[in-house]
């Protein structure tokens, strides 16, 4: 939009589309000496080795759900040619898959926070430019600069606030996050084409260890730069480059460090910053828990010598089968992960019957999947679907024991399903049915 071919403006009116109504749309109330493209493109090149990684392991993630199950398993039937990087069915091993792949997403994200922040405040004269719009070319910029900050800002709050708060809104967090990071990676691609060669001429411009040498009284501000990000009316500095750098980096850092123990066991108790970080005591049943069968509505008295567990195959065969009988049956033991999609971890020694043996009582050998129903009544993770690949893999189990003793109430007592390489949410807790189908 511009005022050209419309009658001219008189008074006041003129002034306010000329100069803008003041405040923050005046280029010289930004007086910080230390915005410009130098300090800009620092940012800009930690964020463009730092958001690619976040982006990758943020769609594997997804991968990872195995959306292609559908049912309990997709809550974004409508992501079509959005998921179709997805050819495979997710992987069942390196067990340690899915959690290297979540912490990685999780602490990376956290830690990016600050330099985001920075990044924004190092461009805020840029967002209140006016007049708002000048051109057909400066309007589709401004329009994917707001895409950029609005779905950043959005996927770190809602990836904080999954972490923090347990689903505190109404659409799915799943769903929410995972369109939301298509639009960031469509605004973001764009970004990076359109600004490479400025963040590259910008950092051949000034000697980073020249700026880490100089002084708060020796910091004055950029030359004058064709983005206006450099103030026309600097202030003296109150801290130097080096200082600000030093801030947004001990940020980082120390988000980080509070953080980093959800993710590593010996480390758990310094995980300050993460609801399920706390140390849980030494016994064998003492790890965290995602919810508690009191939570969830389980009836203790269902999961007692009247628990049975029914296994149906693809052709209608069915068994039943106590706690007796699966720990009759051979029993195996393996060190496994759980990982939740938080980005919280902890390594566990489970006890249980390989779920292919299972498979093998009622002919679902060759099953293409199968239908995982808790105890639990109602509720997202209730029941889950795992592939042909997962009942396959010798290391998925019904786990009936933990570290050696009988799995607790609240991690699924009296079975569990534990599952390698896969998201936490994947390892159904108080198992009452399996049902196989397809393959044969
Ligand atoms: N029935 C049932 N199983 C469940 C859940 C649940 O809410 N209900 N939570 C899942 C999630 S999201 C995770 S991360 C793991 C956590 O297992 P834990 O509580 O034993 O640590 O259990 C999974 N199994
Ligand atoms: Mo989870």
């Amino acid at each position: 939009m511009t005022v050209a071919g419309s009658a001219p403006p008189s008074g006041r009116m003129r002034s306010l589309v000329e100069r803008g109504p003041g405040g923050p749309t005046d280029p010289r109330s930004w007086r910080s000496p230390l915005r410009g493209p130098w300090l800009t493109s620092i940012f800009a090149v930690v964020l463009l080795v730092g958001l690619p990684v976040l982006i990758v392991t943020g769609l594997l993630s997804y991968a990872a759900y195995d959306p292609a199950l559908g049912g309990s398993n997709d809550q974004t039937p409508g992501a079509g040619l959005l998921a179709s990087y997805i050819w495979f069915d997710w992987f069942t091993s390196p067990s340690w898959l899915y959690r290297v792949n979540q912490g990685t997403h999780v602490l990376l994200g956290i830690a990016l926070i600050p330099l985001v922040l920075a990044k924004l405040w190092s461009v805020a004269p840029k967002l209140f430019e006016w007049p708002p719009v000048h051109s057909v070319a400066q309007a589709l910029e401004r329009i994917s600069l707001l895409l950029l900050v609005g779905s950043i800002l959005f996927l770190l709050v809602t990836g904080v606030m999954n972490i923090q708060y347990d689903y505190a809104w109404k659409f799915s967090f799943y769903t929410g996050h995972f369109y939301a990071a298509w639009v960031f990676i469509g605004a973001f691609a764009a970004h990076v084409a359109l600004k490479l060669p400025t963040m590259i001429r910008s950092l051949r411009g000034r000697s980073l260890r020249e700026e880490l040498r100089t002084s708060t009284a020796d910091t004055v501000a950029e030359p004058m730069d064709p983005d206006h990000l450099v103030s026309p009316n600097p202030a003296e500095a109150t801290v130097s480059r080096r200082g600000a750098l030093a801030l947004v980096g001990g940020s980082s850092l120390t988000l980080l460090a509070l953080s980093i123990g959800q993710s590593i066991d010996p480390l758990r108790p310094t995980a300050l910053l993460s609801p399920r970080g706390r140390s849980y005591g030494d016994g064998p049943n003492d790890f965290q828990v995602n919810t508690t069968f009191g939570e969830i509505g389980v009836d203790p008295t269902e999961t007692e010598s009247s628990w049975r567990l029914r296994l149906e195959g693809p052709d209608g065969r069915s068994v039943t089968l106590r706690r007796e009988d699966l720990l009759a049956m051979a029993m195996v033991t393996e060190e496994l992960p759980i990982a939740c999609v938080e980005g919280w971890s902890t390594s566990q020694v489970w006890t249980g019957v390989r779920l292919r043996e299972l498979a093998e009582l009622v002919g679902g050998r060759e099953a293409d999947s199968v239908f995982v129903e808790s105890l639990q009544r109602g509720g997202a993770f209730s029941t889950m679907s795992l592939t042909g690949k997962q009942i396959r893999a010798a290391k998925t189990l019904l786990a009936l024991k933990v570290n050696g003793v009988d799995l607790s109430l609240d991690h699924g007592f009296p079975a569990r399903m534990i599952i390698p390489a896969a998201p936490g949410v994947r390892n159904t807790k108080w198992v009452q049915k399996l049902t196989f189908r397809g393959g044969s």
